[in-house]
């Protein structure tokens, strides 16, 4: 299924590929030929379900005036075999039905739902259910009235079970607690609930523990729920990815995800086989993309991240395919046939994320970028409306090391997951280098598996990852003679602003650790010809309203 964080008035939460899609105003009457296109290409990669709005959900979508607007695309999405979806507003019975709150206990409040339901499916007889965001950043929830999630869940999967719709309540709530670990924030309001959702109810997670960072470990309520469906929320919107100016293919970051063993119900228990219902015998699952298209011409922005909507339909329903292989069918298909230019570009592809992580949040590095739009480095970032918004939050920077301390001397968030996992993650000597600082507090001096001190070894890769950048623009002006002109222009401007970009994160992270670290950037490269403040200058400008 898509999400579309897509609003009324026709902009797009965390959207870089121009505006909505839905043109509300002119639904029902003008049925735009992009309906169609957008219905058939999701088709042809068996996406099957589409929820049309932002989780940050307003309710007009419950009125009769939007049910028919609602109506008219389920109309046309229905030949390709989608059901439409809409995201809820949980204070809807208040907002829009006057009732005195929307207590999910309250009989007003609940034959509200009912009534509205009714009216969803009298017009949309196929109609899919209902997603919803409750109780987390700002949106109203259940808990607003003293009850849990699954109270609130269960009210609307009352409502909507006759008609054999479905209810996917998500799981991305975080208290903000300065001395707590926003890890753990999910897990602890989840967790104690499995087993008393009702059976048309799936909870939706996202991949990682905070929010869709280049890398995350997986989040710790996979294998950890048994007695409830759990759907995957993924990012196909480049969010935290360098929006539509970077090329990063997102098959590995979601097979990574997918192929990590929970170890819940023994070895091989793997993330993908917790989604896919397999481990413990659930038939309602789902996989959930947030959409990356929008109103531009070629649906994503950067070309290239017309591959993530493709890899991520392709992975729900076989997660065993290769990265490889699925970049090799989008590039015969969208690019070239040519098979040298074919392999050039597959090998580019396969290498992007890594890159991206190495010149962003190198070694487990998490949370750093720009504050509200989420864009360029701002690690420095020390005070928001939360402390869990911050940079410092999570790096935890000093004159000793750097890295979040989630063994049982820190948070223990570690000890959310099987002791199998603790075991591969929890020691700072074995840890995998890419999750290093996701676990530990990592002295500046610390010689890791690759030889060389973390300083040296955090520094390198920011520098590293910028020559790879100038690889990637290498490799690409060597395949211009099998692509379209105009695409490979528009590809290659793209590469330059990430080359741009990239240079951004490298010295702001360079300069700004360096205070920490105390040690001098590694003899091989050249000291950033601009300060500090220049980069702080810099991030504050992009900032500007
Ligand atoms: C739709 C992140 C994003 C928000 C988004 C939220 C969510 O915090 O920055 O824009 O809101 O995730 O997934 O609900």
């Amino acid at each position: 299924m898509l999400n579309h964080w897509d609003n009324p008035l026709g902009t797009i939460e965390r959207g870089y590929a121009g505006s909505s899609l839905w043109k509300w105003y002119e639904l029902p009457e003008v049925i735009d030929q992009r309906y169609i296109d957008y219905a058939r290409a999701n088709a042809s990669i068996g996406i099957n379900a589409v929820v049309l709005n932002n989780v940050n959900a307003s309710a007009r979508f419950l009125t009769k005036e939007y049910i028919v607007k609602v109506k008219a695309l389920a109309d046309v999405f229905r030949p390709y075999g989608i059901k439409v979806f809409l995201s809820l507003n949980f204070a809807a019975p208040k907002l829009l039905g006057g009732a005195k709150n929307s207590d999910p206990m309250a009989p007003e409040v609940r034959n509200w739902w009912k009534n509205v339901t009714k009216d969803i499916y009298s017009a949309i007889p196929d109609f899919g259910g209902y997603l919803v965001k409750a109780n987390s950043e700002g949106e109203p929830g259940p808990q607003d009235f003293g009850r849990t999630h699954a109270d609130g869940a269960n009210m609307l999967a009352e409502a909507i079970a006759p008609y054999k719709g479905i209810v996917i309540w998500r799981a991305f709530v975080y208290a903000a607690d300065p001395k707590g670990d926003r890890f753990k924030e999910a897990y602890k309001d989840f967790k104690p609930l499995d087993g008393t959702f009702a059976s048309n109810v799936l909870v939706q997670v996202k991949n990682g523990p905070i929010d869709f960072q280049s890398r995350e470990p997986f989040h710790p309520l996979f294998g950890a729920m048994p007695k409830t469906p759990l759907a995957m929320e993924f990012q196909l919107t480049q969010e935290y990815l360098g929006f539509s100016t970077n090329l990063v293919y997102e098959a590995p970051l979601f097979k990574e995800c997918l192929e990590s063993d929970t170890y819940s119900n023994g070895k091989g228990s793997t993330v993908a086989k917790i989604v896919d219902g397999s481990v413990d015998n659930h038939s309602l699952t789902a996989m959930a993309g947030v959409a990356n298209t929008g109103s531009d011409r070629n649906w994503t922005g950067h070309l290239m991240s017309q591959a993530n909507w493709y890899a991520f339909g392709r992975l729900a329903w076989n997660h065993s395919l290769s990265s490889e292989q699925i970049a090799s069918e989008w590039i015969k298909m969208t690019l070239t046939q040519e098979p040298k230019a074919v392999t050039t570009i597959q090998d580019l592809m396969i290498k992007s994320r890594e890159i991206y992580v190495d010149f962003t949040t190198p070694l487990g590095l998490h949370h750093v970028m720009g504050q509200n739009i989420h864009f360029g480095p701002e690690p420095w970032l020390e005070k928001s409306a939360r402390p869990d918004w911050t940079a410092i939050y999570y790096h935890r920077a000093d004159s000793v090391g750097l890295g979040f301390d989630r063994t049982a001397q820190g948070s223990n968030a570690l000890g959310l997951y099987s002791k199998e996992v603790q075991a591969l993650w929890g020691n700072p000597e074995t840890c995998p280098l890419p999750y290093l600082l996701w676990f530990h507090h990592v002295s500046w001096n610390k010689k890791l598996s690759s030889g060389k001190t973390l300083w040296n070894e955090f520094a390198s890769r920011y520098y590293e990852g910028v020559k790879s950048v100038e690889w990637m623009q290498k490799q690409w002006n060597s395949v211009q003679s099998s692509i379209d002109p105009q695409i490979f222009a528009d590809v290659s401007g793209r590469l330059a602003a990430q080359h741009r970009e990239a240079l951004n994160w490298r010295d702001a992270c360079v300069l700004y650790f360096q205070q920490y670290s105390k040690q001098p950037i590694p003899t091989q490269y050249q000291v950033p010809t601009r300060t500090l403040d220049e980069m702080k200058e810099i991030v504050r400008i992009y900032q500007l309203k």
